[in-house]
């Protein structure tokens, strides 16, 4: 991650070797998992863990304490990401620079990868030590947000949405769901295990919410400006799918000052409710400054 400071990239490449060594005794122990390393392991950013990991230290001390949560989140996000590629859904070729996992292995392999990952990233969660009903109210969160009200519905609706004339706020309405939940609960998810306030949870759903949407602007700005090289993934594709975007709506300069409003207003969220911590804060700004 290029413009996160020295405090992130410490977490970044701690989360990082977390994930390695939690999945490498089995890396090699068949196909399905050599696919579930191989789409896990493979250099994306690890923002809703560094959002997991930010939020527990708003609050206390040791982030170590969320670690499995975080790295739990990041092989959810990983299953996520093998799914949408599939044939069947947005049928892409190229991930985070790499040939997406049903490229490099099988649909079917790639579909069970994606499955083992989401399970295995669950039960990841729940290794945190965490009192059993902060446990159980984060594990309530995430179900809820990757479920049918949540990723999984968006995704559903970005299906049903393709090649017809939507309503921006039909597509606002699909991306909270598709992305921005998951993202939500990787910031709640923090928090909650710190056991912050009523008041200091709602900023921060503020918050995330308002990162959600400049994130997804953000991404749509991206498939259209980036190349396939810098990105890791097919730009230009949103044109070719005929898919609503942002700049599709707004066009490309007020797409950009609606992510940059957006991340004004996140900060405020925070600072309202008295948060002065700064990584929150630069994981903001680097949401609308990221070029992959
Ligand atoms: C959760 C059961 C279950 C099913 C998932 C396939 C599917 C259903 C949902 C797709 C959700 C999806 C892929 C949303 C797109 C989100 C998005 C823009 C991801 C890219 O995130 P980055 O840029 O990626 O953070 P890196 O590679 O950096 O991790």
């Amino acid at each position: 991650m290029n413009t996160l400071k020295t405090f992130l990239q410490e977490r970044q490449i701690l989360l990082e070797d977390f994930l390695k060594t939690t999945l490498a005794p089995k890396k090699n122990a068949n196909r399905l998992w050599q696919a579930m390393f191989y789409s896990c392991l493979n250099g994306g950013k690890r923002l809703r863990g560094l959002l997991c990991l930010a939020s527990y230290e708003a609050f206390k001390p040791n982030y170590k304490t969320v670690l499995n949560i975080a790295a739990g989140l990041e092989c959810i996000h990983s299953m996520s990401l093998i799914h949408d590629d599939l044939p069947c859904m947005d049928n892409d070729i190229l991930r985070r620079g790499k040939p997406t996992c049903h490229i490099e292995f099988d649909e079917a392999t790639a579909l069970l990868a994606g499955d083992a990952l989401l399970i295995e990233g669950l039960a990841l969660c729940l290794k945190a030590d965490l009192r059993p009903e902060v446990m159980i109210n984060i594990m309530k969160k995430i179900t809820w947000a990757i479920g049918a009200d949540g990723m999984t519905g968006g995704q559903s609706i970005d299906l049903e949405n393709t090649n017809k004339n939507i309503l921006l706020s039909e597509l606002e309405n699909m991306h909270k769901l598709k992305t921005g939940a998951f993202l939500k609960v990787s910031v709640l998810a923090g928090a909650i295990a710190a056991e912050a306030e009523t008041e200091q949870l709602e900023a921060l759903e503020n918050y995330a919410e308002k990162i959600g949407l400049a994130f997804q602007i953000v991404d749509d700005l991206l498939d259209l400006e980036g190349n396939s090289a810098e990105i890791g993934k097919t730009a230009g594709k949103d044109l070719i799918q005929n898919k609503a975007t942002y700049p599709k709506f707004l066009g490309l300069e007020q797409s950009k000052e609606k992510a940059q409003n957006l991340i004004i207003e996140a900060k405020l969220s925070l600072k309202q409710a008295q948060i002065y911590f700064e990584p929150l804060h630069q994981i903001a700004d680097y949401i609308i400054e990221r070029r992959k």
